[in-house]
C-alpha cells in the first residue's frame, strides 16, 4: 500500500524542522518506515541546486528564475526520493514543499500564478501531500529563532529579507490554508516544542489514521543523500 505523504510549511524559524523530525520519530515507534527529507534538497541533485539558491547566487537571476530552480530540484527529489519511497510502503514526511513556491516565489515574489501552477503541474503531478501541517508564528519571533540557530552566522538569500516579505509568507500561508482545508492544518507555533508535536500528532492520527497502520516495515533500499531513513532523525546536510 502506498505510504503517505505528509509536508510542513510556514515561515523562518517557525519549528518545521523540529516538528517534522519529532514527528519522525514518533511514527517510527509504531514500527511505521519513515524518510525525513527537506526542500530545497532531499536527492544529490537537488542539495547541489539548494546551494546555488541558498547562498543567493541565482538571485540576480529574478523570481521566476528561482521558482524554475525550486522546481527543477523538486522533480530529481519526487523522482529519486518521495515516489520510491511512497510506492514501498514508507511514509515521507518533508520539510517545505510545493506551498513554498507557491508562497515565496509566487504570492510574495510576485511570479505569474500561472507560472507557478504549470510548475507544480510539471513537477508534482498526482505525488500531491496528504497532509500538510502550517506552523503559523509572528515573524519576528520566527526570524529571531532563525537567528538563533545560526549562531553568528550569516543569514541566507531569504532570511535576510526585510520583515515585511516575512509577514507576508505568513499571510500568504494562511490564505492557502484556507482554500485547501481538506490538505492543510495550521497549528499555532508558540508554544514550546513537545507541545506543537503532541498537536500534531492528534491531527496525523485523525486524518491519516497513524496509530490504526500495519506496523510491518517493508524492506528499504539505502536513503539518498539528503534523505533520513530510521538511524537518523536529522536532515542530512552534504
Ligand atoms: N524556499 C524553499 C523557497 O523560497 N521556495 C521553495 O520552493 C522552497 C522549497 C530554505 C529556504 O528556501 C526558501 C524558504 C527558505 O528561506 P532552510 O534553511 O531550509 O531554507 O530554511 P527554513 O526551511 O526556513 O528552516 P529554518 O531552520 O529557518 O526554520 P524551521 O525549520 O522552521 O525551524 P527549526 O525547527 O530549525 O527551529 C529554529 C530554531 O528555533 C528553535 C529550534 O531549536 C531552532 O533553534 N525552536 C523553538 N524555540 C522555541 N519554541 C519552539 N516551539 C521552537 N521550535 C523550534
Amino acid at each position: 500500500m502506498r505510504g503517505k505523504f505528509i509536508t510542513f510549511e510556514g515561515g523562518e524559524g517557525s519549528g518545521k524542522s523540529t516538528q517534522a523530525s519529532l514527528l519522525a520519530g514518533r511514527l517510527r515507534t509504531l514500527g511505521i518506515s519513515v524518510i525525513l527529507t527537506r526542500e530545497p534538497g532531499g536527492s544529490p541533485g537537488a542539495e547541489m541546486v539548494r546551494h546555488v539558491l541558498l547562498a543567493g547566487a541565482a538571485k540576480p537571476l529574478g523570481a521566476e528564475a528561482e521558482a524554475i530552480l525550486f522546481a527543477a530540484a523538486r522533480a530529481d527529489h519526487l523522482e529519486k526520493t518521495i515516489r520510491p519511497a511512497l510506492e514501498r510502503g514508507a511514509w515521507v514526511v518533508c520539510d517545505r514543499f510545493a506551498d513554498s513556491t507557491r508562497v515565496y516565489q509566487g504570492a510574495v515574489g510576485k511570479v505569474d500564478d500561472t507560472v507557478i501552477r504549470a510548475l507544480e503541474r510539471v513537477t508534482v503531478g498526482d505525488t500531491r501531500p496528504d497532509l500538510t501541517i502550517m506552523l503559523d508564528l509572528p515573524a519576528e519571533l520566527g526570524l529571531s529563532r532563525a537567528a538563533g540557530r545560526r549562531e553568528g552566522a550569516a543569514a541566507d538569500r531569504f532570511e535576510g529579507e526585510e520583515l515585511a516579505f516575512h509577514a507576508a509568507l505568513r499571510d500568504a500561508y494562511r490564505v492557502i490554508a484556507a482554500a485547501e482545508p481538506e490538505r492543510c492544518v495550521v497549528i499555532e507555533a508558540e508554544p514550546p516544542p513537545h507541545r506543537i508535536s503532541d498537536e500534531v500528532w492528534t491531527v496525523v492520527c485523525a486524518r491519516l489514521g497513524a496509530a490504526q497502520v500495519e506496523t510491518e516495515p517493508p524492506a528499504a533500499p539505502p536513503a539518498p543523500a539528503g534523505a533520513s531513513e530510521p538511524a537518523r532523525d536529522v536532515v542530512a546536510v552534504p
